[in-house]
């Protein structure tokens, strides 16, 4: 398998289309694109995302909506393909009728970046596809939401949808949000959860962390707190073929699972509630490999492989094999985020340090190297087709 070329698919990378980059500028509360102008008068676009992040923002340009500094990236760390999604907030701060209007403009604008992008060379592979955009925003109707993952859906370059938490309002475990699991198991699109507004917010009094805080911990708490909250509602229950995908690998939940199953085991209204032990759910979950470290991904792909005891009919008692639980995981970049902090390296080390980390996790055969590097995603977006 190793004489044969590796395709590299990155399903963790993000832009922000013109569209979308044009309604950030014209708004004057975060999030928003301003115009900063340094001491000397230089005139320079900056991003504020995050809630508590300094009013001045961050440097923002052209490497976040535009397709050939994408498809420059993806040349120069030797990636082949790229599933890119729309980042954070999404549509998480319109009203429910902008937010439908904009969901369905971005989803066709998002079809057409993919649909133009060069084929790679000798394959039927496109170099790009996408994660369409829904308008799950506080008091649309569920309708609104639907019909968007059926939009999704018919555009051919579009594979999954990308979902923050806040769901309508109440949350991804909200039973109202049913009918848009239904449409999304149906349609086989894979569902990307990914967090913007951290947990444990209140901890992050600055002392002069910058982002590192919201980031490192806020992140990966929201992403396991939303995936817990799925599970305890029973939605893994209800819609056993539901493709979903944990950014940051599964953030902080694959090391609290087993606490987790203990937790509900000593709860008996919510153990009577659901099919499994906790830890069997976290097998039937798609995990980015964006850990940046080879002890974190060889953990998460154990975690994942232990599922397999907690199958009711077949449980195995067998040891965990990594590389079964290897097969739930998939490269990614996380680009244009963490940019190299020194101006500009050839390669970003937040590129390297996940690669590297692929190639060295303890126990991983050559063959599932190649399946987090690229196969995995090919077969989970069903890749292929121009
Ligand atoms: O650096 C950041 O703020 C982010 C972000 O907001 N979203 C993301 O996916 N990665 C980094």
């Amino acid at each position: 398998a190793s004489a044969v070329h590796r395709l590299v698919v990155d399903i963790h990378t993000h832009v922000y289309l013109p569209r979308y980059a044009s309604l950030l500028r014209q708004r004057a509360t975060v999030p928003r694109i301003l115009t900063h102008q340094d001491p000397s008068g230089k005139a320079e676009e900056r991003l504020v995302i995050l809630n508590d992040e300094p009013a001045e923002g961050r440097p923002v340009g052209s490497q976040y909506w535009d397709r050939t500094e994408k498809l420059n990236f993806m040349n120069k760390h030797d990636i082949d393909i790229s599933v890119v999604s729309t980042a954070n907030p999404w549509l998480d701060f319109l009203s429910p009728n902008e937010a439908q209007g904009m969901a369905a403009e971005l989803n066709e604008d998002l079809e057409e970046y993919c649909m133009s992008a060069p084929i790679l060379p000798d394959t039927t592979f496109r170099r790009i596809y996408g994660f369409g955009l829904v308008p799950l925003v506080p008091g649309a109707p569920v309708s609104s939401v639907v019909n968007a993952v059926h939009q999704i859906h018919a555009l051919p370059h579009l594979r999954g949808i990308i979902l923050g938490t806040q769901g309508l309002g109440k949350g991804l475990d909200d039973p109202a949000l049913d009918p848009v699991w239904d449409a999304a198991e149906k349609s086989g699109l894979v569902v990307f959860i990914h967090p913007h507004y951290g947990v444990g917010g209140e901890q992050w009094v600055t002392h002069g962390n910058g982002h590192v805080l919201p980031l490192a911990l806020g992140f990966p708490f929201e992403t396991a707190t939303a995936a817990t909250r799925l599970i305890l509602s029973g939605v893994l229950d209800r819609f056993p073929f539901l493709r979903l995908l944990l950014a940051h690998s599964g953030g902080a939940l694959p090391a609290l699972s087993s606490r987790l199953a203990s937790c509900i085991m000593h709860d008996a209204q919510v153990a009577n509630r659901l099919k499994h032990d906790a830890r069997y759910y976290l097998g039937k979950l798609y995990y980015d490999a964006v850990a940046y470290g080879p002890e974190e991904l060889g953990f998460l792909s154990e975690v994942v492989a232990r599922a397999g005891r907690y199958e009711s009919a077949t449980g195995s008692t067998a040891p965990a094999d990594r590389n079964v639980g290897s097969q739930r995981m998939l490269f990614g970049t996380d680009n244009p985020f963490f940019p190299p902090a020194n101006g500009n390296a050839e390669r970003w080390r937040s590129v390297t340090e996940n690669t590297e980390a692929i190639e060295a996790v303890p126990g991983w055969t050559p063959d599932s190297r190649n399946g987090v590097f690229g196969a995995n995603a090919i077969s989970l977006f069903n890749l292929g087709g121009r």
